[in-house]
This record gives C-alpha cells, structure tokens and sequence, in this order.
C-alpha cells in the first residue's frame, strides 16, 4: 500500500465511525445533554459530575482469548458507546505474567478489516512480534506462544495492522501487560487495591456518544480525556501510598502530569521497568506509548481532601482522587538501590535516522517488504534520532530496549524518566537525540517508527533486520 491509499483509508475509517453512530443506542437524554455540556468544556473546567474509575479485568497469560471485536462500553453515567474491543472491554483485559512464563495467547478477528497484536515494550521474537506482515483478515485467529525472558514492568499490547493502527487503537483495541519478576517483588511496593493501572488517552465523541476518529497528518487529538476508558474519573483513596502504574496510550497527544495540589511523585520506573534509584519530581512528560511507575503519598493528606491529577499541557484535569480515610497506612520505605542496570557502552557502529515530514525515515516511506539494514546480534550500537521538522516523534524500536545517553538541541535535557531501560523515546523539532542498543535476544525483522500512531500509518516506519 502507498502513501496515497491512507486518504481513502482515512475516509473509511471515518465512513465506520459513521456506519458505528447509526447504530442504535439507547441513550438517556438527560446523560446525553449533561455529556454535551461537559464536552463544551473541552474536558477541562470542573464537570458537574464525576464517575468512577473503572479497572481492567485480569486475563490469563496461558490459554487466554484476545478477540478483537465490536462492542459497547459504558464510559461514565451509563451512556453506551460503539468502540473496538478486546473481549468487549475498554481498554482491553490486563494480562500478568512472570518472568519465565511461556505465554499462549490466541488472537480473534472479529472487526470489519485485518489486525495484528503487538506487545509493545515485550521483548519477542520476529513471529510473535505483531509485525504487520502477520496481520490476519477477518475472521481468522493467531496464536502466540512465547516465553517472557525480561524484567519487571509495564508494558502496551496494541494492533500494529500498516496504516490501520491508529484507528484501531483509537477505537479502543489497547491493554496493559504487567511482567513481575523476583527483584520487584523483594521492594514490597504497594500491591493489590494500592496498585492502579492508568492508562492515559484522549477522545473526541460525536453527537450518539460513539468515538469518533477524524485524524489530521499533525495526529489525532481528541476533545476529552479518558482514563481506563472513563470521562471524568474519580477514585476513592485511603490516606496510604499507592502504586500508579501509568501508559500513555493516545494516539497522538502528550501528556504533563502533576498533582494538583503541588504534591511530588517518587518515580520508581519506567517502560523497561525499574530505575536505579527512585527520583522525587513534581512533573512528568510522557509521549504516546511511554510508560512511568511512580508512588504517591497520599498519607498526609486531610481526610475528606480532593486531589486531581493533572495535565498541564492541556490543562485538563484527569482524575480526581478522593481521599476517604481517617487512620494514615504505613510508610513504604523504599532502598536506595532500586535495581542495578549496567550501563551499555563502546558501540561499534553509529546510525542516523532523520524523521522527517510526517511520513518518512531518512527519505523513505515504509515498504512492508524492504528491510532498510542489518543490525549484528549481539553488539552495541549508537542510534542518533534527528529530525527536519513536523516534530513530536515519539521514537520506538522494536526487538530491544535502549539506553538515552543525549539529547542535544531543543530542550537540550534528558529527564529523569527517560534514565535506565527505554523503548520509546521524545524526539522534538531541533533536538537529536542518541541512544545506545543492544539486540541480544532474537535475530529476525523488527520495526523502528514514530508512536504518533498517525505518523506511523503515513509512512514513518522502517523494518531492519537482526542478523
Ligand atoms: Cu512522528
């Protein structure tokens, strides 16, 4: 497929949205007229009412079912909307598993079009990837059997289908998989109701309440925010420390999360999980497909008190903790080593990637059948991400997690979740950014590309392959 079908692709996505809103719905009008109201405000202001934060069910790593099909789902106050599901939920069944765990899962396709799972942040080989080269038509199923050989941490299972991601996931086909390993479990970090999976997106819903996707080449940005698939969410909070384990999971917005109330977060983690030491920080910039691990104390706030957490890019508030407890829990008292990473080093070989325009990597569309260089397995490379322009470029690799070791130009910084592991990182206009890697656990063809999903659909992908 070239370039000039995303155009026709684009105006059959929006022809399903279309086809999706004309399905009935039964729809309380007085909800309905409240949502429109509150849609008014851009999701930001303070909404009249608030619902609460809904939870993922858990799904089986060995034997479960991913079927990808067309359901509704109740996104707050009991109005229905037309999304694309796994399993009928939205976001999609979280999976656990541990490290060492043989995964078996079988992929059902029951949407309208092709689709293909990829576990973002999972380290597997070429066949179980989700490379849209196995995309499969409707109607068929793929089965995925791997075995989990990395550390603990939060990672983005979505369909990667070329120049259909970001429609799918945009209406609804996400989810999260955890990954526990031994080191983790020794910190005795908050678990159970202290542990709340976020996943961050944005949305823009059409007159019947069903998503609609209308993207632009500059992405798709939606009108509101959702969390786990909630408009306006709340959470009831003991005074305790909680584990928030956060994924942002839109298509093409970046999020700057703080606390309203001017409290820090402890970052413990990020997308290849644990950091070395835990950083106490009062704002974190996440990019699509970037995930953070952070601890909140809510042990000192007043009982009673409300806590938003916030996006200071849009201004939009995100979810509003209510703290609903009188006896404070315990301190959770973290080491001062969270985890050792050994820092990569002496790369023998360095490569450019310039993204560029919206579509393209070093001059060049993706091709699902030309793989653009060879990468030896088993030896440390620098890879230096620049870019002409037309930036964000949320960066992500495929096959191997990386080490940021620069970023020169722009913000000229790194952050302090962009330290230890990464598969993703933010690339803006005028910075370069350098990365060391190391693919070291499969040979085979894997994907570099822009997690702007919109970016990627156009074109701003590349296949290398580990030789
Ligand atoms: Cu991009």
């Amino acid at each position: 497929m070239k370039r000039r079908d995303f155009v026709s692709l684009v105006s059959a996505a929006m022809g399903t949205s279309v086809i999706l809103s004309c399905k009935k719905t039964l729809v309380d009008n007085q909800s309905s007229l409240h949502l429109d109201l509150m849609a008014a405000r851009g999701g930001g202001g303070v909404p009249a009412q608030r619902y609460p934060l809904k939870f993922p069910a858990i799904l089986s790593h060995n034997g479960g079912i991913l079927d990808s099909k067309l359901a509704t789902s109740d996104l707050g106050g009991g109005v229905m909307s037309n999304v694309w599901a796994y399993n009928g939920l939205f976001p999609g069944p979280t999976i656990r598993a541990n490290d060492g765990d043989q995964v078996t899962i079988q992929l059902q396709n029951h949407l309208p079009e092709e689709t293909i799972t990829h576990w973002h942040g999972l380290i597997v080989d070429h066949d179980n990837d989700g490379h849209p080269m196995h995309a499969i038509p409707k109607g068929n199923v793929f089965d995925y059997d791997f075995t989990i050989n990395q550390r603990a941490g939060l990672n983005f299972y979505h369909p990667h289908p070329h120049m259909l991601t970001g429609k799918q996931v945009y209406l609804g086909q996400a989810g999260a998989f955890i990954i526990n390993d031994s080191e983790e479990a020794a910190l005795n970090l908050p678990s159970g109701k202290y542990e709340i999976p976020l996943i961050l997106r944005d949305a823009t819903l059409d007159k019947n309440n069903n998503l609609s996707y209308k993207p632009a080449s500059g992405g798709m940005f939606g009108k509101i925010p959702l969390v786990n698939g909630t408009r306006s969410p709340y959470l009831d909070v003991e005074r305790a420390v909680y584990r928030f384990r956060v994924l942002n999971g839109a298509n093409s917005r970046i999020f700057g999360l703080a606390l309203g109330n001017g409290a820090s977060f402890k970052l413990i983690g990020n997308d290849g999980g644990l950091l070395t030491s835990a950083v106490t920080i009062n704002r974190i910039d996440m990019s699509n497909g970037e995930r953070i691990d952070v601890l909140v104390d809510f042990r000192s706030v007043t009982n009673g008190t409300k806590v938003m957490l916030r996006d200071l890019r849009s201004g939009w508030d995100l979810l509003e903790f209510r703290v609903n407890s009188t006896e404070a829990g315990p301190e959770v008292n973290l080491p001062s080593t969270l985890s050792s990473i050994s820092p990569l080093s002496s790369p023998v070989t360095t490569r450019t990637f310039s993204f560029d325009a919206m579509s393209k990597i070093n001059g060049l569309e993706y091709e699902m059948d030309r793989i653009d260089w060879t990468v030896p397995f088993g030896v440390v490379e620098k890879w230096v991400f620049k870019t002409n322009g037309n930036a964000p470029h949320p960066v992500h690799v495929h096959g191997a997690s990386f080490q940021v070791v620069s970023r020169r130009g722009g913000r000229n910084q790194l952050y302090p979740w962009e330290s230890g592991w990464k598969d993703t990182v933010l690339l803006e206009d005028s910075e370069t950014v350098e990365v060391l890697i190391r693919f070291n656990n499969y040979r085979g063809i894997y994907l570099l590309h822009c997690h702007k999903l919109e970016h990627e659909d156009m074109g701003m992908m590349a296949n290398f392959e580990v030789v």
